[in-house]
């Protein structure tokens, strides 16, 4: 929405969840306040035998006295009258990690390649997002195909948070045993 109203941004069309599903590599993020995800994020959305969207999340964080871990998450997602809008609740394995309950919704994805999230936590009296995130979520752990960087930077432009994402990097951080948490 040009006018950045969260009530006006446009969401994927005829979202199609079952193509959604599987393996998601975070190569961009906005970050909300707080504590958040800082790299090495990985997602994975399944749909369950009765139809509904879960996932799987990891990534590293950094939690209490500077404790670096790899942060294994869950979510279940409730289906709202749009269906590129869900409500996602999550939770931490470990219980010191996060839990939640935010918007998940998708913006735009061609379910191959690309898919681009976002998330406001508060409206403002305004109606502008005063706190929120965003992901581009890849298919491909090494970034986005150069044919799809125009599509995503007209949606980040769209959401009025160009210039506000960073690059996540995958180093193999979450794939070893370097994590401390259980399971
Ligand atoms: C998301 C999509 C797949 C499921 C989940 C996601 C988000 C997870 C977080 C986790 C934060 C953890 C923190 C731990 C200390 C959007 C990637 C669960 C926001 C901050």
């Amino acid at each position: 929405a040009q006018d950045c109203q969260v009530a006006n941004i446009n969401v994927m069309q005829n979202f199609d969840k079952t193509r959604y599903a599987g393996t998601w590599y975070a190569v961009g993020k906005k970050d909300p306040e707080g504590l958040f995800l800082l790299d090495n994020i990985v997602a994975q959305i399944n749909i369950e035998e009765d139809g509904k969207m879960t996932a799987t999340a990891q990534g590293r964080v950094i939690i209490l006295n500077n404790w670096e871990m790899c942060a294994h998450m869950f979510a279940t997602f409730e289906e709202t009258a749009d269906p590129a809008k869900f409500k996602m609740k999550y939770w931490g394995a470990a219980s010191y990690l996060q839990t939640g309950n935010d918007d998940h919704w998708v913006i735009d994805t061609d379910y191959d390649n690309y898919a681009v999230h976002y998330s406001c936590r508060l409206v403002d009296a305004d109606g502008t997002c005063l706190d929120g995130y965003s992901f581009i979520f890849s298919r491909h752990p090494t970034g986005l195909r150069p044919e799809d960087q125009p599509v995503v930077l007209q949606k980040k432009t769209d959401l009025c948070l160009l210039g506000k994402y960073r690059r996540v990097a995958h180093t193999g951080f979450c794939d070893s045993g370097t994590s401390l948490d259980p399971q």
